[in-house]
């Protein structure tokens, strides 16, 4: 495959609102981010994925955007945006932007426009809707209300979110906003950035005629709809074709065979995808399902088209917790979890504290959550009448603040991420697990990310290496091969809290062969891995 700058990449995604404050308001800020470019840059990525900055009521953490081309004010200015971009490509680091245009906020003055009449000259700009039957247009659901589908009283209309209310879907259909859409594009890309993550990209086309679902529950009818591939591809021959970047799309209900549509080298759409099998499929780890998926993708993607690998992220709670030990062997289960995200063949993301095995949380009270997503399901089902305990304990485990609390940075009061009240609670646990405990630490997690991305740069085999699985209908083991010309890296990852033995074929014999990264100091047997042990050998 066409070797490419992106590919060889590794990803850091900084939430900047729960990164480091500088001015005691209790948000993360640009200028926070500026201080901490030296310790990414450390680590050793090459890039940063900035969550959303732009002018927003911030009902969903900036996913809801007033004003695209300006910064909000919780995070900075465009002034300090600008020096931002310039001292990270100072130091080597590319930048890429979140980009939200499947929906706007509700206060964004293009849905103003949009909602102040019926034949005011934006109202197509988003989706209206009549009543049908005095009712709804259809029993579509949201991601996070009971219907896509919102009353406007003034107007007499029903107008579509994919999200909450306050995030009206966009209208694709309309050129003046496709138009509009490329042109704010421009104005990022012609500032020097680097690329985009594109939000929910796979929505932006709707069912034709708006039919009912069969099963409305199950909102996989929001995305992957026809005319999507004509709008990514027309986006791409207007604007991503005219600039070096990189683009990466957030693509849920996405198969392999769908998936190689919208990143085939061939067609001219985005660079890389994030699927979300793993999160949908697996609520617990699943080291069979796990295999199959890598497996289907790998073969649906190779030599086509390029992947992404993640367990977390803003929205999916931290890996150590969700699906690995983030107790006993919490250091362990993060070297490994890391281990299996840079070996397997895509390109691999780290969110903001995973270089430091930071853990998810359980507050006593709903009150002490912010997850717009939580928080509306809560209010759902308890209206039902449902036991209010019952229903916490529910959401807890993959409430999306799981991985929202403020990066752990030292011992100090609020773990040192701000000198004032933190929009959100820290995590008990800093005084830990924190920054500077592992800076400090040649055996921590820190410093084993670093040595994983370190290899990425000096053996090629790990980014364009073939990929065989030889541990097939194991439990535990995942072995592996990645092979490029004459060198061939097995990877050993024993994803539990148990020692087990590997079984592998004669050619493939560890003995007297190269570790070339291990995350135990001593290795006790040879086929027999540790809780949690993961090791590269060069065979
Ligand atoms: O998230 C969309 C989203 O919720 C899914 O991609 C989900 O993660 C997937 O279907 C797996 O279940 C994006 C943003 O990341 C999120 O923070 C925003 O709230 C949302 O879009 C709306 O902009």
């Amino acid at each position: 495959m066409k070797r490419t700058w992106w590919k060889e990449a590794v990803v850091y995604q900084v939430y900047w609102r729960s990164f480091f404050d500088t001015d005691g308001d209790g948000f993360g800020d640009l200028e926070g981010v500026i201080a901490k470019l030296d310790y990414i840059k450390n680590l050793g990525v090459d890039v940063i994925w900035l969550n959303p900055i732009y002018e927003s009521p911030d009902l969903d953490n900036g996913y809801d955007i007033s004003d695209y081309q300006s910064v909000m004010k919780k995070a900075g200015a465009m002034e300090t945006w600008e020096r931002l971009l310039k001292e990270a490509h100072e130091r080597g680091l590319k930048l890429i932007m979140d980009l939200v245009v499947n929906h706007t906020s509700d206060q964004h003055s293009w849905f103003l426009e949009s909602r102040s009449s019926k034949d005011n000259p934006k109202r197509d700009w988003y989706i209206w809707k009549d009543a049908v039957d005095g009712g709804k247009p259809n029993n579509w659901r949201s991601y996070f209300t009971p219907s896509v589908w919102e009353w406007d009283e003034p107007t007499g209309q029903y107008y579509m979110h994919s999200f909450a209310v306050q995030q009206p879907d966009l209208n694709w259909e309309n050129e003046e906003v496709r138009e509009a859409i490329y042109s704010m594009m421009r104005f990022w890309l012609d500032k020097g950035i680097d690329g985009f993550r594109m939000d929910v990209i796979n929505l932006l086309a709707k069912q034709k005629g708006f039919p009912d679902a069969e099963q409305p529950d199950k909102i996989d009818y929001l995305g992957n709809n026809p005319g999507i591939h004509e709008y990514l591809q027309e986006m791409n021959e207007k604007v991503l074709s005219h600039y070096d970047v990189m683009t990466v799309g957030e693509i849920p209900f996405v198969t392999p065979e769908d998936g190689l549509k919208y990143v085939g080298e061939d067609r001219n759409e985005l660079n890389t995808l994030f699927h979300f099998q793993v999160a949908d499929d697996m609520p617990d780890w699943d080291m069979l399902r796990y295999k199959e998926i890598q497996q289907t993708w790998y073969e649906g993607l190779h030599g086509k088209g390029w992947n992404s690998q993640f367990l977390n992220n803003h929205d999916h709670t931290r890996q150590v917790t969700r699906y690995g030990n983030d107790g006993e062997y919490r250091c362990e289960s993060a070297k490994l979890l890391g281990t299996m995200l840079h070996t397997l063949p895509g390109m691999p993301y780290i969110f903001q504290g995973e270089e430091i095995g930071m853990t998810g949380v359980r507050f006593p009270s709903i009150d002490d959550y912010q997850d717009i997503a939580m928080k509306n399901k809560y209010e759902e089902e308890t209206q039902k009448g449902r036991e209010a305990s019952e229903v916490l304990a529910e959401l807890q485990p993959l409430s999306r603040d799981n991985s929202r609390t403020p990066m752990q940075w030292d011992a100090s009061a609020n773990a040192g991420f701000t000198d004032g009240q933190p929009w959100m609670t820290v995590n008990p646990n800093y005084t830990d697990i924190n920054v500077e405990e592992a800076l400090n630490d040649p055996k921590s997690v820190f410093y084993f990310y670093q040595k994983l991305i370190s290899l990425r740069k000096e053996y090629d085999v790990m980014v364009y290496g073939d990929y065989q699985d030889h541990s097939e209908g194991d439990p535990h083991i995942y072995a592996y091969t990645r092979s490029l010309g004459e060198v061939t890296w097995l990877i050993l990852l024993n994803h539990s809290n148990e020692a087990n033995t590997v079984s592998l074929p004669d050619t493939l014999s560890i003995s007297g062969k190269e570790l070339v990264l291990g995350n135990y100091q001593d290795i006790q047997d040879l086929h027999t891995l540790q809780p949690h042990e993961a090791r590269i050998y060069q065979l």
